[in-house]
């Protein structure tokens, strides 16, 4: 099996921070296959940089359809151009926030989202409504870095977002937390075990996700919505 795991921004490291988590999660004999989107912002904060990213995501879908991938990861907390990238697909292909959320739903009654900037708080709340959780979701709450502080050695990042794990567990109560960054992706053992609480990182149930929806032999419906784009 294989698995296209993208991220949607051109920050190089944060895929391949990316895709060793996606390594981690994924069974033996499945293959990880990890991708950047080609002049695509740095970062995506925000609903300018999520349109900017879109056609070097879609154009890295379309080529790993050509491939004969077996599903997709999109790895960004915006869940950008699902629709766009599941016309292209075969098989499945799941946003990390979707996964994120609805593994929270499957393991708590209630969660928070601690993601980084307050400008993604509204776009992430939307998504949830959208995905049906909002009765779920205690608080979308940002740790006020830029994603790319996830990146910079000393940048203080970690402790920021585990400060704000332990505000959510005080003031909202929350029975799991979910990571709203794919960069959070490699520190969600450390903040599980300081917290004390479910952390859920979506790139890891991602994976699985996808694994396990391709490993029963579905796919994408490709009856209306999701069918082929029309040639034009
Ligand atoms: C992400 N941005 O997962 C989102 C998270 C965010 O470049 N990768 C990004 O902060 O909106």
């Amino acid at each position: 099996m294989k698995i296209l795991v993208v991220n949607p921004n051109s920050t190089q490291s944060m895929t391949d921070k990316i895709v060793s988590a996606a390594q981690a999660a994924a069974s033996p004999g499945v293959t990880i296959l990890g991708a950047t989107a080609a002049g695509a912002p740095a970062s995506i904060e925000g609903h300018f940089d999520e349109a900017m990213s879109l056609q070097g995501l879609l154009m890295q879908v379309a080529a790993a359809e050509e491939q004969g991938v077996d599903g997709v990861v999109v790895a960004c907390f915006d869940d950008p151009g699902i629709g766009a990238c599941r016309e292209l697909a075969s098989g499945p292909v799941l946003g990390i926030c979707e996964a994120a959320v609805k593994a929270a739903s499957m393991l708590a009654t209630s969660f928070s989202v601690v993601t980084t900037l307050p400008r993604s708080v509204p776009v992430i709340e939307h998504l949830i409504h959208g995905y049906g959780l909002s009765h779920s979701c205690r608080r979308v709450r940002a740790a006020a870095i830029p994603v790319l502080a996830l990146e910079e050695e000393g940048s203080g990042a970690r402790d920021k977002i585990r400060a704000e794990i332990l505000r959510a567990i005080e003031e909202d109560h929350c029975e799991a937390v979910v990571l709203g960054c794919a960069g959070m992706a490699d520190l969600t053992q450390w903040l599980s075990a300081e917290c004390g609480i479910p952390v859920i990182d979506g790139v890891t149930v991602a994976t699985r996700m996808v694994e396990a929806l391709a490993g029963c032999g579905l796919g994408t419906s490709k009856i209306n919505a999701y069918a082929k784009p029309n040639m034009k």
